[in-house]
């Protein structure tokens, strides 16, 4: 057979694509983008009942548990309140040699002192409500990444958990 010089080029460039195309494995490496958004979840009742609930009486034994769980005492009015900080979502799945990029999303909380540990892995970061702060990690090994808010323990945590590659 005879081609002309771009119909080769053309030929050795779909039979590349081709051979790309058969050659990655079942269960590549991924790239994955991950919004990680920081929450408060609040629960307010008040001693005296209100229209939504029963006399609650404020837990006056309750020890405390660090700033990422947060009791205000019942104000004048006897209305009383419990805060607690977390990530949503706070467990993410990807597997070894995935590209991952976590994007931390300030929403709730005015800073957050965050830092992102693994094998590998070592970020920290200052993330103020209104931002977006992106962690990348180009090929994540098997086992955890611990996302830790100095700040808000002991409650805000999140984790990466790495599969092993697919098979
Ligand atoms: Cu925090």
């Amino acid at each position: 057979m005879f081609y002309r010089k771009s119909q080769f080029r053309l030929l050795v460039a779909i039979v590349g694509s081709m051979a790309m195309f058969f050659a990655a494995p079942a269960g590549a490496a991924e790239t994955l983008d991950f919004y990680i958004t920081t929450v408060h979840v609040d629960g307010k009742t008040n001693i005296h009942g209100d229209a939504n609930h029963p006399p609650e009486a404020f837990p006056l034994n309750q020890s405390s548990q660090g700033p990422g769980v947060a009791l205000t005492p019942p104000d004048a009015t006897g209305a009383w309140k419990i805060r607690t900080f977390i990530f949503e979502p706070a467990q993410i799945i990807a597997r070894e040699g995935d590209h991952i990029r976590l994007h931390f999303v300030g929403v709730q909380g005015a800073h957050h002192t965050i830092k992102v540990i693994g094998e590998g892995v070592d970020a920290h970061l200052q993330l103020d409500r209104g931002y977006v702060k992106t962690v990348d990690i180009p090929s994540v090994k098997t086992g955890t990444i611990n996302i830790i808010c100095d700040d808000h323990q002991p409650t805000m945590n999140a984790q990466v958990i790495v599969l092993p590659a697919a098979g």
